[in-house]
């Protein structure tokens, strides 16, 4: 056998090397902590932990610099990370996307926390930015309901109720009953922070700053970037409309 045969035969079963995002469509690239249910179980404050949540803010700005994104979004133990139609890093490949990411992911949260922690990674594709609109209210409703059922269920639990009875006393409650529990238990689910019940969004804006040109030492503002941090998300058709701007890249 030639060697050249068994280079292309070995290379055709990279089986998957050759999947990339379809031209023009947008991309979400979505990682998840795996087993974060018990890697938080000691170490963070139930339901909802400011420090937990800024290290996956941090791992949110790593991987929205990381992967030259639009945007991010964090809640719970996920990250949502925007990717631009002309997205062009890694020639679109996925398995490239798919598995630096979540190495991304992993060693960021990793070396900040110094918990060893992985992270598992997928790739939505959206054609529409309505598409993207829906995908990432999909998301914040989805925080919005973790973050009431997680205060019920600990509320519930650091009352004395065993994990049976507390996940059956929520079993098919609606979002009033479930106020009104937290109520009785002196929690307004309202006054809690923002970002407990709509996640926190990053992206990157721009700004002016006033220096000096080094050479002549003529006074200049420079325009620099930096990641933007807003743990005070809007929602619903003020959340969509947010998204458009940042789409529209005049956010
Ligand atoms: N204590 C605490 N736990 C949190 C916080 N945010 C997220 N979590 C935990 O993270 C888990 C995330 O849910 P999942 O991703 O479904 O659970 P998982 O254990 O990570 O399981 P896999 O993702 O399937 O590996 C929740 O069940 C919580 O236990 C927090 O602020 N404080
Ligand atoms: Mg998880």
């Amino acid at each position: 056998m030639k060697p050249d045969d068994l280079e292309s035969r070995m290379r055709e079963r990279e089986y998957f090397h050759r999947l990339r995002l379809p031209p023009g469509s947008f991309a979400v690239v979505r990682v998840d902590g795996r087993g974060f249910s018990r890697l938080t179980k000691t170490r963070f404050e139930k339901p909802m932990d400011a420090r937990f949540h800024e290290l996956m803010v941090t791992t949110a700005a790593s991987l929205l610099t990381g992967l030259h994104a639009l945007y991010a979004y964090t809640e719970s133990d996920e990250i949502s990370v925007l990717l631009p139609r002309d997205w062009a890093l890694f020639d679109r490949e996925l398995e490239k996307l798919v598995s630096l990411s979540a190495a991304n992911a992993s060693a960021t949260f990793t070396a900040t926390s110094g918990i060893r922690a992985e992270f598992d990674s997928r790739v939505w594709i959206g054609a529409t930015e309505q598409d993207v609109v829906d995908y990432f209210r999909w998301r914040q409703a989805d925080a919005t309901r973790c973050g009431l059922n997680g205060w019920c269920y600990w509320t519930l639990r650091k009352a004395g109720r065993s994990v049976a009875e507390a996940t059956k006393a929520l079993e098919g409650r609606d979002v009033a009953w479930k106020n009104e529990l937290l109520f009785q238990n002196g929690v307004n689910f309202n006054d809690t922070p923002l970002w407990q019940r709509r996640g926190t969004g990053l992206y990157v804006e721009t700004y002016e700053r006033p220096g000096r040109d080094p050479r002549t030492g003529e006074e200049r503002t420079a325009t620099r970037r930096r990641v933007r941090v807003d743990a005070e998300l809007p929602m619903g058709d003020a959340y969509a409309e947010f998204l458009r701007r940042l789409l529209e890249g005049t956010g």
